[in-house]
């Protein structure tokens, strides 16, 4: 049993396309909590986090939009997630990916506090890993996991509190990668899980390698969850729709076996835009997916641990 703590983070000014706004509103509908508790969890609704009114910060890559607004959005996030960390397991209710920027940092911090090694899953087509001053879109839902790796290139952002080392991080679902961010990711250690991995060798490999290693180093584990890392013939519901994504079975997969390992300490739910929903599947789906990661099975059975 585990005390799950909802925090909505309507964040959308990390990209371009209004409407993620209206995450946290629509996993409410389409019965987050009660999927918890049906599992046996408790469930607590802090409703959604309100950032302090933005700030004049500037950057000089002229192409990034709504820094003042993520400045104060990274500072209200990192608090979030720093006060829930001690009382159970917070998910945030995205909200663009740019919420990451906070909920990363807070949830780092109490794992440095608590003496333990913070491990992250990216499951996402995008890798995310530019810093402002290298990304062309501006939008800056594309960074969150380059700041977390610890890169310069984020004022005015405060630094990293406890950069994650690289073989901490695992990305699955990966299509999708701008040359800087590629560049940026030949030279640290991050491991890549991109799509190619997965068709050669499916996911069940790779995700119990780290596993293995969350598990040996009594590490805190921090799942990201972007609706792209889907298909989008299963998940239109998201700006940023990348072909080939993961299936409904492989997503459920990875969700089944991070809840066997019994590892998980946070959760990001990112990047829906229920404006582009088809009556409500996508955030369905994503429901779905949290129910499979907090315990939902077909038919229980001995499992080896993972
Ligand atoms: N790499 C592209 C950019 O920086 C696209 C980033 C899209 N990111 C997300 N989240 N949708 O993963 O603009
Ligand atoms: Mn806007
Ligand atoms: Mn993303
Ligand atoms: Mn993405």
């Amino acid at each position: 049993m585990t005390h799950c703590i909802l925090i909505g983070a309507p964040v959308d000014e990390g990209q371009r396309r209004p409407g993620c706004l209206m995450g946290p509103a629509a996993y409410r509908v389409a019965g987050l909590a009660g999927t918890l508790t049906a599992l046996g969890h408790t469930v607590e609704d802090l409703g959604d986090v309100t950032p302090d009114a933005p700030g004049s910060e500037t950057c000089p890559n002229p192409a990034i939009h709504h820094l003042p607004e993520m400045v104060a959005w990274t500072r209200a996030l990192r608090a979030a997630a720093e006060a829930a960390m001690p009382q159970g397991m917070p998910i945030f209710m995205g909200g663009d990916h740019a919420l990451a920027l906070g909920t990363v940092a807070g949830v780092a911090a109490h794992a440095a506090r608590s003496g333990r090694p913070q491990f992250v899953i990216w499951l996402d087509a995008h890798s995310d890993f530019h810093t402002f001053r290298t990304t062309t879109s501006g939008n800056i839902h594309g960074t969150p996991m380059a700041y977390a790796n610890g890169l310069a290139g984020f004022d005015p952002l405060p630094p990293f509190p406890t950069p994650i080392p690289g073989e901490n991080i695992c990305m699955f679902g990966i299509r999708s990668v701008d040359p800087a961010e590629h560049q940026a990711m030949q030279s640290s250690s991050i491991i890549v899980n991109d799509m190619r991995v997965l068709d050669e060798q499916g996911i069940v490999a790779p995700l119990r390698s780290f596993l293995e290693r969350v598990k040996a180093e009594d590490g805190m584990l921090h799942v990201s969850l972007d609706v792209d890392f889907l298909d989008p013939s299963i998940a239109p519901a998201v700006g940023t729709t990348v072909p080939g994504g993961t299936t409904f079975r492989e997503a459920h997969l990875v969700m089944e076996l991070l809840h066997e390992s019994g590892l998980v300490t946070s959760l990001d739910l990112v990047e829906l835009n229920p404006f582009l929903d088809d009556r409500g599947r996508t955030a369905k789906l994503m429901v779905d997916l949290v129910g499979s990661l907090m315990g939902r099975k077909v038919f229980d059975r001995p499992t080896r641990s993972f």
